[in-house]
């Protein structure tokens, strides 16, 4: 489809739509639209718009649908895959004020928010009335909900409490030709028709956008503990993993990171942080949370007794909120950590839970091939590793093109271990080569055909999740 490039008359509808302020073209605002977190690419738009209702959203999609002008939604710009990226130029779709949590039935255990609201924010409104809302992205002191829902985030909690999609019952949107839909309703149990709402859930801005959603809650939960396990061997960590589910254990959270990972996390937010042998090669962050404090005790003892089978270093026992604070600040700092070290690409690999040594391996068995360094670091109780392949002195001509090769092969093992190439940062701009690793014509096929129905114009955020 040939888009049409934006005209100063479009910019003076635009303007009648949403009033002068919430137009914008200035550089700055072109330039904060045109990256997200996504190592370090850029690509401009035309012109940033920022709605403030349903209404204006639907005004601005009936008139870029009638004139073939790209449209890319945006929330907060901490994607990782390339998502928000308007790499056909024309319209960012700027959802940044659409900032209010609407409902909050306590009663139903249900809140109603529009998708410009900060995760952390929502749920700390949330745990003020003792309800809990989970999902706990990295970046989840800046990302919007929206967001979340767009790419179905994890976050270290998915491992007991699941993804954003297990908490989204219902969703309003705006499809591409003005349309305002609701996908799903309000009730914890569904079987009226196709499920729509998990449809949009994780469909990366491609098929409307997100204007309202109702997200499930659960009890806030009272007690949490964490420790710190060090692993001479970063493979034993690995494998120390699923011996604590085969105990019988479902910790809240069980991050993994290699030594580079927190090594450079200390450095990064200058923290004294912890004691860092030279014979520690990875680190296991384990939680456990429920309400019966005596319970989690004896349920960290067993768990530390089952990694004492390995070869680990002196447990760290978080004992008190400022040092529970400190170890998750360098988990969650791992990837700006590495973002501010060096030139890299971020994988996001997802494999069965038993198999995530095999997937270590792998990995550095590829780099040792192909020539290049990882950090890895993630979500071990999930079976999610991001790999982070640092640039480093390789050159440019392998970076761009022996690389992409590199990721092809580990990919490819990825899949014929039963995993899959994102556990939660999405396909968006960066990983849609690949999809063919995972899919094969007929299954990429009638994803392309379930674009077509909400998108015949393939206006909305296009360039994304498929090669064409
Ligand atoms: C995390 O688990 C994020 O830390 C990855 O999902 C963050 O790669 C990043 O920047
Ligand atoms: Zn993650």
């Amino acid at each position: 489809m040939a888009f049409r490039k934006i005209t100063p008359q479009d910019i003076s509808q635009f303007s009648n739509m949403l009033g002068d302020r919430y137009v914008l073209t200035d550089a700055e605002q072109l330039e904060r639209c045109s990256h997200d977190e996504t190592e370090d690419l850029r690509h401009m738009p035309e012109v940033v718009l920022q709605p403030g209702t349903v209404e204006e959203v639907s005004a601005v999609m009936r008139y870029c649908n009638d004139r073939l002008i790209p449209v890319t939604p945006r929330g907060a710009g901490t994607g990782l895959s390339g998502g928000a990226l308007p790499v056909l130029g024309g319209v960012v779709l700027d959802m940044k004020r659409f900032k209010k949590i609407l409902k909050v039935d306590k009663e139903n255990f249900q809140v109603t928010t529009e998708p410009g609201v900060i995760t952390q924010e929502l749920q700390e409104v949330l745990k003020s009335q003792g309800l809990f809302y989970p999902p706990d992205p990295a970046s989840k002191g800046s990302c919007f909900i929206g967001g979340n829902v767009s790419e179905n985030s994890g976050g270290p909690r998915a491992v007991k409490y699941g993804v954003v999609k297990d908490y989204v019952l219902n969703i309003e949107m705006v499809l591409p030709n003005g349309d305002v839909i609701w996908t799903g309703a309000n009730v914890l149990k569904n079987a009226t028709g196709y499920n729509l709402t998990q449809l949009v859930v994780g469909s990366e801005g491609t098929l409307g956008v997100i204007t309202k959603i109702v997200l499930r809650l659960i009890p806030a939960v009272t007690h949490d503990l964490l420790m710190l396990v060090p692993f001479y061997s970063a493979t034993d960590a690995c494998k120390a993993v699923n011996d604590i589910f085969l105990a019988g254990y479902t910790p809240s959270a069980l991050e993994f990171m290699e030594r580079d990972a927190l090594e450079w996390s200390m450095r990064y937010i200058q923290s004294a942080g912890i004691d860092l042998p030279p014979e520690i090669q990875a680190h296991l962050l384990i939680e456990v949370d429920g309400n019966r404090l005596e319970q989690l005790f004896e349920d960290m003892e067993a768990i530390s007794a089952i990694m004492q089978r390995y070869k680990t270093g002196e447990i760290l026992f978080a004992d008190s909120h400022e040092q529970k604070q400190m170890l998750w600040a360098l988990r969650r700092k791992v990837g700006e950590a590495v973002k501010s070290n060096s030139v890299y690409k971020e994988e996001d690999t997802v494999v069965p839970r038993a198999l995530l040594p095999r997937l270590l391996e792998t990995v550095k068995r590829v780099g040792q091939e192909y020539g290049f360094h990882s950090v890895c670091y993630g979500h071990a109780g999930d079976g999610n590793l991001h790999v982070n392949i640092i640039k480093a002195n390789m050159s440019d001509e392998d970076w761009q093109n022996k690389l992409p090769q590199a990721i092809r092969v580990l990919f490819r093992e990825v899949v014929a271990m039963g995993g899959t190439l994102s556990g939660e940062h999405g396909i968006g701009f960066v990983q849609k080569s690949y999809m063919d690793i995972a899919f094969n014509d007929i299954q990429l096929g009638i994803m392309k055909k379930i674009k077509d129905v909400f998108d015949p114009k393939g206006i909305l955020n296009p360039a994304k999740i498929f090669v064409n």
